[in-house]
């Protein structure tokens, strides 16, 4: 395994463990972050010998959530260039059953990221939470299909419209977690579920991952993912201002295509 900066990556048998490790700013999930922790899931999807993928940030805290001093002065065109979604594709083209053990703050992309695995198993200090809306954004990396499949459309509503955490019993109650365990057994349980699943026949698993993935999620993310690039990218134009300015000036807009 290459040496990381910003993560561990180990295996404890047919298991590999990845684990965000910039804990000082909450395993924020900075491109540089993001792009280990997809290197780290490559290598142990590739490697014969692990059967499951543990997705951990200890028994502190998960990840709170996209850099935001990474993005506070980025424009739409910045955002579209920049493809951190090319970064979460990958990761969702992993093919093991990747298992998110998640103590404490688990937000936006953090919850993102959790949700984009397979199965969740919580801490008792677990918070779940798309606060986005607090800084005037919304989801970026499937959190609004993902937590709506999740939880039913009513609570994924409150819950991201109002930026409000889900404890990890609430969490459990409305099947986001599988599992609630201790904080200083997270990691353990996470492993032993990855023990478990090795059990298994590794091809009936594999197909077992791709086929729940296809009733959760369908094809709908794809049309999402393009939907959000053309709209971050529309507000770099100047006909869409020119059009929403031309709306409130109640005239016919001048389109020059630029
Ligand atoms: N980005 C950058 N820095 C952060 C973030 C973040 N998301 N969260 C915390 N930090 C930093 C704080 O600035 C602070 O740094 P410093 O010590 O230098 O001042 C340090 O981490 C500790 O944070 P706090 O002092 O705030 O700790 P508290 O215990 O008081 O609060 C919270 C913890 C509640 C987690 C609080 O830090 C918080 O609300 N953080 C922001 C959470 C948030 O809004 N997350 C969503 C971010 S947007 C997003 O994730 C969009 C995903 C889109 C992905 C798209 C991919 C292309």
């Amino acid at each position: 395994m290459p040496d990381y900066a910003y993560i561990l990556s180990t295996t404890d048998g047919p298991v590999g463990i990845v684990t965000l490790n910039r804990p000082r700013q909450l395993n924020t999930l900075a491109r540089p972050l993001m792009a280990e922790l997809v290197d780290a899931l490559e290598r142990h999807d590739a490697d014969p010998g692990i059967r499951a993928i543990v997705v951990t940030g200890g028994p502190s805290v998960f990840a709170a959530g996209a850099d935001i001093k990474e993005m506070a002065d980025a424009s739409a065109a910045d955002m579209l260039l920049r493809n951190n979604t090319g970064l979460w594709d990958r990761a969702k083209r992993i093919t093991k059953p990747l298992i998110a053990a998640v103590a404490g703050y688990a937000l936006g992309g953090g919850c993102e990221l959790a949700m984009l695995c397979d199965v969740i198993v919580a801490a008792e200090n677990a918070r779940f939470g798309q606060p986005e809306i607090n800084i005037g954004l919304i989801p970026g990396a499937g959190g609004t299909q993902r937590l709506t499949r999740a939880v039913g459309k009513y609570v994924a509503t409150d819950v991201i419209l109002t930026g409000r955490m889900l404890g990890a019993e609430e969490a459990l109650q409305r099947g986001l977690a599988a599992r609630v365990v201790p904080p200083e057994l997270i990691v353990e349980e996470g492993v032993r579920l990855g023990k478990e699943i090795a059990r298994r026949a590794p091809i009936a698993v594999r197909l077992a991952k791709e086929t729940i993935t296809r009733a959760s999620e369908g094809r709908v993310d794809d049309g999402i993912e393009l939907e959000r690039k053309a709209f971050y990218l529309l507000f770099a134009t100047q006909d869409s201002h020119e059009g929403m300015h031309a709306f409130i000036d109640k005239r016919q807009p001048a389109y020059e295509g630029r």
